[in-house]
């Protein structure tokens, strides 16, 4: 325990090194540190009952080792305080995992009050739109972002200012997914409780690629997208700039998703 205590306290999820961010991506939002926490206590937890189980197992073999021909080691069977130890333990270890897995899954998804921005995020086979529903123009529309799997989809998000994500989808489960938030969520179609959302805030500028999470059929391995944070005038000319490209609206599917190389040859069941 305090070999892992010592070995990993080194660890920081800001480091450059991969090793010593236990091989997660450097943290950009709010919310990482609570995954970054689960994840570093985990490694420890392991690490203490690898030596725990590996150190009893070597010296029960060497305290209790066969010291001669004719005496064979005594034999222990249906003993129950060992057995019960058995059972113990390891529901013991799971409940520690379970309750921090729990808070930290809480914090996570903890609403903030007043958003400065709301997103919808529409995931459709198969790409992305993003619809800036905050930032009406003149008529009182939202302008957006949309993709297809051959020019990916841009979502610009200001550093350091919170947003608030609903996630929709017009046609199967996609799973909203950006490894440098340390966070994925279920894209559910249909309108009620099943939309998903939830609240964070990036806290570093950059640009990060977005993933579909959840297999959705033939093209899931392209539905990818583009994270620019960036600075909060950097945010205001892209969306100045979509709305001088006629991006206004808050398309509920990306129409030009299925204008894939060879997609027309291919038969689709679903449809
Ligand atoms: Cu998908």
């Amino acid at each position: 325990m305090a070999l892992a205590l010592v070995g990993l306290s080194g660890c920081s999820p800001a480091d450059d090194s991969d090793i010593k961010r236990l091989a997660l991506p450097i943290g950009s939002t709010d919310r990482t540190d609570y995954v970054w926490n689960l994840w570093l206590g985990a490694w420890i937890a392991v690490l203490a009952v690898f030596l725990l189980v590996f150190g009893l197992m070597v010296y029960a073999m060497i305290r209790y080792r066969r010291r001669s021909v004719d005496e064979v080691p005594s034999q222990v069977r249906y003993n129950l305080p060992i057995e019960a130890l058995y059972t113990f333990a390891p529901v013991v270890i799971v409940a520690v995992f379970f309750f921090h897995t729990v808070t930290a899954q809480n914090s996570i998804l903890e609403k903030v009050d007043n958003p400065d921005h709301t997103i919808e995020v529409v995931g459709s086979k198969w790409q992305w739109a993003f619809n800036y529903l905050d930032e009406p123009t003149v008529d009182g529309a939202s302008v957006y972002d949309q993709g297809t799997p051959a020019d990916l989809a841009d979502l610009y998000l200001p550093v350091d200012e919170s947003v608030r994500f609903n996630l929709m989808s017009p046609d199967v489960i996609h799973s909203f997914w950006v490894p440098e938030f340390y966070f994925k969520m279920d894209v559910v179609p249909g309108n009620g409780p099943q939309e998903n959302s939830f609240d964070l805030t990036p806290t570093r500028e950059g640009v990060f690629t977005g993933r579909c999470a959840e297999l959705c059929g033939l093209y899931h391995s392209r539905m990818l997208f583009k994270v620019h944070v960036v600075s909060r005038a950097e945010y205001d000319q892209h969306l100045q700039d979509l709305r001088e490209q006629g991006n206004i609206g808050a398309p509920q599917g990306s129409v030009k998703a299925k204008q894939i190389a060879g997609l027309d040859d291919v038969e689709e069941e679903e449809n």
